[in-house]
């Protein structure tokens, strides 16, 4: 199986990623997160989120494979933040913004380092969405996000990277929004498109994670809830959409 088909396994359930984010994560805190997750079918582990520079990256993935099978794949904030340990990357352009450094500058920096690590690159179309405040993918970024009354707006976004042979449209409130993407732009998105639909940013609770899922999103990336909440919320969000049931 490879990345991709992991990622996205048949029959479109749900997947449940955790974002761990290198820079605000403990020795003893990594081992929880990761060893939870494992344990609730969790199926990915991403690492970074982080829009600044961080030198702890290789170390935490070091740690993260010495704790479980998982694949680690990295979801960084700008060229400098990707590992060789790594086995993937979501190789995102900013498609919601019209700034040409997070478009294709980013991009063309890092992929003579992607090839050199030898990293799998998922193409995903990066779409922020307003979510309540300023987040700081907005701020650093240097881009609007598109307005969450507005699911034309990101359907047509979507389409475009559909029609670019983009893999994967990611609709992303940011990092501890506010609010978490409305159901109605995700399910609009979904509809409009055949590659897979991944969605976070706020997503806080169990009943954020099912509205996401019953939307149509094929994987829910949970971070700043399972820092400030701890492990628990991720067991909870496993079986509201599904993923801890035992026969
Ligand atoms: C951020 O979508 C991810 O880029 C996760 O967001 O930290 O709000 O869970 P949270």
């Amino acid at each position: 199986m490879n990345l991709y088909e992991h990622l996205f396994p048949a029959g479109g359930v749900t997947q449940l990623w955790v974002l761990i984010d290198p820079d605000s994560i403990s020795g003893d805190r990594l081992a929880e997160v990761v060893k939870a997750s494992e344990k609730e079918g969790v199926s990915t582990i991403l690492v970074g989120g982080s829009m600044l520079v961080s030198d702890t990256l290789d170390r935490i993935i070091q740690d993260i494979k010495e704790l479980t099978h998982l694949p680690v794949v990295l979801f960084p904030g700008s060229s400098r933040q990707i590992s060789r340990y790594a086995d993937g990357i979501l190789f995102m352009s900013l498609l919601s913004g019209r700034n040409p450094q997070y478009l294709i500058g980013e991009q063309v920096h890092s992929a003579p380092i992607i090839k050199n690590f030898d990293l799998t690159a998922i193409s995903t179309a990066y779409l922020l969405i307003e979510s309540g405040r300023v987040t700081s993918a907005e701020y650093i970024s240097d881009t609007r996000p598109i307005p969450r009354d507005k699911p034309e707006i990101a359907v047509a976004h979507a389409l475009a990277a559909e029609l670019l042979g983009m893999s994967v449209v990611y609709l992303e409130a940011g990092s501890g929004a506010m609010f978490p993407v409305p159901p109605e732009i995700i399910s609009a998105v979904k509809e409009s498109i055949s590659i897979p639909v991944i969605v976070g940013g706020g997503i806080t609770s169990a009943e954020d994670a099912l509205t996401a899922s019953r939307a149509g999103a094929r994987a829910i990336i949970v971070g700043t809830a399972v820092e400030r909440k701890g492990c628990e919320i991720i067991g909870e969000i496993a079986s509201a959409i599904g993923l801890n049931r035992t026969v």
